[in-house]
């Protein structure tokens, strides 16, 4: 059955590669992000590779009213959505809570605890019509051990983990399910975005073993939301097999 898709965050990384993945399996997507031109770009190359239907929305999730207006503005035959995916977030800088950065703490909070909730309360009504409606939030491994450096994007994702285990209780009774992906290291954008475009400490993190790739990401969000009706998964932990928590990742330097 062809589903109707809502990503946040999908210009990028995890949330770009589930909107390939979904296409490739005919679904219709909802694309949403900041960049407007990387949003056209990737709709258009999704309607030239998979004759895909999609609609782009081009909001900060941060903004609660700019959140409120971009789902009002969704056309009617757009209204009936089967999935969301709460992806949209960041990690911004690393320093000890001692010496941080009051803005990078409001950005991490403001997009992955408040935006993540604004898109959930605003999206709500509209899955009310699936006959299999399923939210999916991207967490982290960063939500269930903290790290050195990692303190408020942590505590932003062990938020994300109890929103999850939240809204699951809360959305029962509306038969829709509620899960959480939470991955470790993957090789996307995110640290380019964390270390403020110093490519010598993204190159850092990266080199010396073989971290996650987006399209693992994906893969896993496409099988979780394919399942038969009666079935959900709660929670998905997904791990480089270099990589045994945050602090031990085995390198080959
Ligand atoms: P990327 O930086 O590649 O992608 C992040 C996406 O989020 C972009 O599409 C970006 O779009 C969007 N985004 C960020 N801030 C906002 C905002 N204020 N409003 C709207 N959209 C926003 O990183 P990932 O794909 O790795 O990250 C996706 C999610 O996965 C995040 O929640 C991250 O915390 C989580 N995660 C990442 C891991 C990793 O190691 N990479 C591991 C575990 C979890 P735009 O800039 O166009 O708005
Ligand atoms: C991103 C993974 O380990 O950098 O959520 O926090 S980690």
């Amino acid at each position: 059955m062809q589903k109707t898709i809502f990503i946040t965050g999908a210009t990028s990384g995890f949330g770009k590669a589930c909107a390939h993945a979904f296409a490739g399996n005919h679904h219709r997507l909802i694309l949403t992000g900041r960049r407007s031109d990387r949003l056209d770009s990737e709709a258009a190359i999704l309607r030239e590779t998979f004759n895909a239907e999609v609609l782009t929305l081009n909001f900060d999730v941060r903004d609660r009213d700019a959140v409120k207006q971009a789902v009002d503005s969704i056309p009617v035959q757009w209204r009936n959505i089967d999935i969301l995916v709460n992806n949209a977030g960041l990690a911004a800088g690393s320093d000890p809570i001692q010496d941080g950065n009051m803005d990078d703490w409001e950005a991490m909070i403001d997009t992955n605890i408040k935006g993540l909730l604004y898109v959930t309360r605003n999206i709500f009504p509209l899955l009310l019509q699936s006959p299999c409606p399923h939210i999916v939030n991207i967490g982290s491994i960063a939500g269930k051990e903290v790290y050195a450096k990692g303190n408020v994007y942590c505590a932003t994702k062990f938020a994300v983990d109890a929103l999850t285990r939240a809204m699951r209780i809360d959305m029962l009774s509306h038969g829709i399910k509620v899960s959480q992906v939470a991955p470790g290291a993957a090789e996307t954008e995110f640290s380019e975005v964390r270390f403020k475009g110093d490519m010598e400490a993204v190159a850092n993190v990266y080199k010396g073993f073989a971290p996650l790739q987006a399209e693992d990401i994906a893969e896993a969000v496409t099988w979780i939301t394919g399942l038969p009706a009666h079935v959900n998964i709660n929670d998905l932990l997904i791990m480089p097999t270099a990589q045994a928590s945050p602090g031990y990742i085995h390198k080959v330097l």
